[in-house]
């Protein structure tokens, strides 16, 4: 719903190349991981395992209502959801090309690898990075889409050479190769997981990290460029990475995407028949491009996760965006241990990242949405089941 301002629309730099399919003869660019001594300064795991991801950024075509209904209400959408979703000569609809990080099995990004959630819910956000305290993360990172790219970690080490993030930092050369990687280009970024990367005296058996494309922060992200990190303590994973003591984990991603502040507005806009005079100034055209979602859905749509009956179940919920991307996502039927604390409420600000542990006790088919009213309204909501 109207944010109270105008979202800015930037214009300046909208690429309209289009997504370039990796076949081998691509591969010349990208190649073996550049070997490169590590500093004596880095808390370099001893004995640790070495995680290697392969993620592209990848163009899409993405539905936030692919169901097409009200999933909540189990009716058509009203006027109000038509407001974000129904396509029009001069609206754009539930579908926007958007920017994803996807993972493949290996360098040539051919095959596409499993996500790392089990339910493989993800939506629009990247594959699950996991690692051990001691291991070292390894993210050869292929950037398809028609602007400059990088991934940025939270939490995990890494040198500058890994931070994906351009700015005065005094550094130069192939300490700046990771700030933006052209369409086309490759980089491999390394980081380490020492113990300050893994759970503190209060958390759990593991933590909850993102990752993000920083080269243009604010239209990365709103393009789409986001992805979970789970790190859990020495010890305590599971061979794939898990955390030994969850048998079930979920990954939220709760965001106002404003499409508007998108890499991809200008062209969707070009699409139109009948496009906004001045779209940058036209507040209900703008109001239109707020997709409401969680992990990329609005109203319920997408797949629904499902869970069983006193299963150890892990959640992590996130969010990126600006002022009005503060969630309290809640959960009907039954509840969670957050910070230690029981709650069936936690409380997300523009950046955040949060576990929740949950033992369902209740069967059935439950709300699972922001609770702030304006994001009811505008879609915010899913479902979760529980079965006996
Ligand atoms: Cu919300």
């Amino acid at each position: 719903m109207s944010t109270g301002r105008r979202a800015g629309i930037c214009r300046r730099g909208i690429c309209v190349v289009a997504a370039t399919l990796v076949a081998a003869g691509c591969a010349a660019d990208r190649g073996a991981p550049r070997a490169r001594a590590v500093s004596d300064r880095s808390p370099i795991a001893v004995g640790g395992r070495t995680r290697r991801y392969f993620i592209a950024a990848v163009e899409v075509q993405w539905n936030y209502a692919p169901d097409g209904k009200n999933e909540i209400t189990g009716e058509p959408f009203d006027e109000v959801a038509d407001t974000y979703v129904k396509p029009g000569p001069d609206r754009i609809g539930s579908t926007y090309t958007k920017c994803l990080y996807r993972g493949y099995t290996d360098a040539t990004f051919t095959h596409r690898a499993p996500s790392g959630a089990p339910d493989d819910n993800l939506g629009i956000l990247g594959p699950v990075i996991r690692a051990e305290v001691g291991d070292r993360i390894v993210v050869t990172f292929h950037n398809e889409c028609g602007f400059p790219a990088s991934v940025h970690p939270h939490g995990v080490f890494y040198e500058k050479d890994s931070e994906g993030a351009p700015y005065n930092d005094g550094t130069s050369g192939e300490d700046k190769a990771d700030d933006a990687v052209p369409p086309g280009g490759s980089h491999v970024y390394r980081w380490n997981v020492p113990e300050r990367a893994g759970p503190g005296p209060h958390d759990g058996s593991s933590v909850m990290w993102m990752y993000h494309s920083h080269t243009d922060e604010v239209r990365d992200t709103y393009s789409g460029l986001m992805g979970p990190m789970v790190i859990t303590a020495r010890g305590r994973a599971r061979p794939d990475g898990s955390p030994v003591d969850v048998d079930h984990e979920v990954f939220e991603l709760f965001s106002v995407m404003n499409e508007n502040n998108s890499f991809y507005v200008d062209r969707e806009i070009a699409k139109l028949p009948n496009p906004p005079a001045d779209p940058a100034d036209d507040d209900e055209f703008n109001e239109s491009n707020l997709m409401h979602s969680i992990n990329g859905y609005v109203y319920g749509n997408g797949p629904m996760v499902t869970l069983r009956e006193g299963e150890r179940v892990r959640w992590y919920v996130m969010t990126l965006g600006t002022e009005v991307d503060l969630h309290t996502p809640h959960w009907h039927g039954n509840t969670v241990t957050a910070m230690g604390m029981r709650t069936d409420v936690v409380q997300l600000l523009p950046g955040s990242m949060m576990v929740a542990d949950m033992q369902p006790d209740d069967p059935g088919i439950w709300l699972f949405h922001c609770h702030v009213n304006d994001h009811i309204i505008a879609g915010m909501l899913t479902r979760y089941r529980v079965i006996p």
